[in-house]
């Protein structure tokens, strides 16, 4: 429709949720129901400084917390402009990770042992352990309470399928109403 603002559709919670899979469903969805829609996913980890973050969550390098911590952050500020660029042109945009993975993670590492935010399995990216991940969810939870977006929860215990018709839908919602707040679906 001419003239409408897209929806910004944030998709957060802890690794291995299922997000990514349903955004990829989610936007094919959207566009085979006439929408534009894409997809987009930080840290994006073909830019310079994605590529730095990917080799820090890879455990290929070593960087300082607070350091880590603006890079992720200046990773979405890079995007920001063709973000806007492209919602007001009226493309939908589904983004899997934003600002709250940002301090989700970050506060993880301060709320439990120091050790913990190091101690992953071998072959596992940094934070995917079960001690880290429970921790960042704890401050996703905090983090909703106090944020703008348009909160959903999602119980990612359920089919594919289920979950996805669940986001589907409200996505619709969202991109209807895309002059109100964003929409922010949390798995858990
Ligand atoms: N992550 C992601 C952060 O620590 N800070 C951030 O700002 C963002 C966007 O990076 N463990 C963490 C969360 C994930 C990892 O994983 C990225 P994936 O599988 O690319 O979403
Ligand atoms: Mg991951």
């Amino acid at each position: 429709m001419a003239g409408r603002r897209g929806a910004l559709i944030v998709l957060e919670g802890v690794d291995r949720a299922g997000k990514s899979t349903q955004g990829r469903k989610l936007v094919a969805a959207l566009c085979a129901a006439g929408h534009r829609a894409e997809l987009l996913r930080f840290p994006e980890r073909s830019t310079e400084i994605g590529k730095l973050l990917s080799s820090y969550l890879e455990k290929k390098s070593e960087l300082e917390d607070h350091s880590v911590h603006l890079l992720f952050s200046a990773n979405r500020w890079e995007h920001v402009p063709s973000m806007k660029e492209k919602l007001s042109q009226g493309v939908t945009l589904v983004v899997d990770r934003y600002a709250f993975s940002g301090v989700a993670f970050t506060s993880a590492k301060k709320l439990g042992l120091a050790d913990a935010a190091t101690r992953g399995e071998f072959g596992r990216e940094r934070y995917e352990d079960r001690a880290f991940q429970e921790r960042a969810l704890q401050s996703f939870q905090q983090l909703m309470g106090d944020s703008t977006l348009n909160w959903k929860v999602v119980d990612a215990s359920r089919s594919i399928e289920a979950v996805h018709e669940e986001i589907r839908a409200l996505s619709e919602d969202a991109i209807c109403n895309a002059a109100q707040r964003p929409l922010g679906v949390l798995w858990k």
